[in-house]
């Protein structure tokens, strides 16, 4: 038999031997079948072999053959090595397969919402169905946002009922201690009328019973012509209630914030102790929940806004505190310690 002749009986049996081993289906095969042709002892290597004792006539035809059938099972075994790696990756995915239909293992426990995130859900339910838009602000924010555009340029005493953790920048950077910075972005971006709701984190050197230094506030506030306290009175009723329900028992108290005028803290019948007095409210029945009012012209003047033409109404209303005293809590801080035992006593989902 010629060389030529070899080789193309060698192509023709690999050819036999290759669909064979794809019929099997077996990766074991595809590696005994390169072993057979390409290994040290291979079909392929003895041709090679004997091209070297070829003459030096029959040499260059007879290289041709031999090369083309070595590249064509070189190239085949290449394309069934992947094949390989596919059939065992269906081997490794049907062996490790989830039955997504079993019934859940008893053992395991379903997660529940942190109490603060069920009272932001409830808030903003009830915000969007009075047509509010909702924002989003920096929590790391320059010292103009917080504080100065705020009606409360540098050592403005006021500053100091918000002890603030500052951020070492060139630029006076801080921590933002209230969703107020929210107002000033929004208001210097978008102009009148505007309705929004802006929840967010923010940061104060605090730590008590009702205090924490990192707590969550719901900033509202809502600029058009002709609103009055009588606008904001109502809508805090509306989302007070839809909390607490109809029965809440709530003040508000005139007080002072230097971007608002008049102003209003707002509190609500201690959660605790039913207005009885306790450690919690400190013997006053009551719990301060947020601050409010008429938005000072100097806010509008800082934003460009004609203040005499519009008027608005803010509040910032702790959603920690809100929390609290919906699930009488008497501490705040219960809310940060990731206690797993205390936070699964709270319902999986809000509404
Ligand atoms: C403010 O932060 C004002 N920006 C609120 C405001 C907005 C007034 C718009 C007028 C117009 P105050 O510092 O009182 O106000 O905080 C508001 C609420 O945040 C408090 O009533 C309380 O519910 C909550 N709060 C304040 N400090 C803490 C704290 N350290 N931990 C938890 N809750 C807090």
């Amino acid at each position: 038999m010629t060389l030529l002749e070899k080789a193309e009986l060698i192509k023709n049996e690999f050819e036999a031997d290759r669909q064979a081993a794809i019929d099997g289906g077996k990766p074991e095969a595809i590696e005994a079948l390169r072993v057979t042709y390409l290994g040290r002892k291979g079909k392929v290597t003895a041709l090679m072999e004997d091209l070297r004792s070829a003459s030096k006539e029959d040499r260059p035809a007879a290289g041709k053959s031999v090369n083309m059938v070595r590249s064509h099972i070189d190239g085949a075994i290449d394309g069934l090595k992947a094949l390989a790696l596919k059939w065992e990756l269906a081997a490794i995915i049907n062996r490790e397969a989830v039955d997504i239909t079993l019934p859940v293992d008893e053992g395991h426990q379903v997660g529940s919402l942190h109490p603060v995130s069920l009272i932001r859900q409830q808030l903003m339910k009830v915000f969007r169905s009075l047509g509010f838009t909702v924002m989003d602000g920096p929590e790391i924010d320059f010292d103009f946002f917080n504080f100065s555009a705020l009606n409360m340029p540098d050592n403005h005493p006021a500053r100091d009922m918000q002890d603030t953790f500052y951020v070492e920048t060139a630029e006076k950077m801080l921590l933002r201690t209230h969703t107020s910075n929210i107002q000033i972005h929004t208001m210097l971006n978008q102009q009148p009328p505007l309705r929004i709701i802006a929840p967010g984190r923010v940061f104060r050197v605090d730590n008590d019973m009702t205090h924490t230094p990192m707590f969550h506030q719901i900033e509202g506030f809502i600029v058009d012509e002709g609103i009055t306290f009588a606008h904001l009175k109502g809508t805090i009723d509306t989302f007070l209630r839809a909390i607490f329900g109809p029965t809440l028992k709530s003040r508000f108290r005139p007080s002072f914030f230097p971007f608002v005028e008049p102003g209003a803290e707002f509190d609500v019948e201690c959660g605790m102790c039913k207005g009885k007095g306790c450690r919690t409210c400190k013997s006053t029945g009551w719990i301060e929940i947020g601050g409010c009012g008429m938005i000072h012209p100097a806010v509008f003047e800082a934003v460009g806004y004609d203040s005499s033409r519009y008027s608005g109404f803010a509040f910032g209303f702790g959603m920690d505190r809100i929390a609290m005293n919906r699930f009488a809590l008497p501490d705040l801080r219960q809310l940060f310690e990731g206690d797993y035992e205390f936070l699964g006593h709270f319902p999986t989902r809000g509404n």
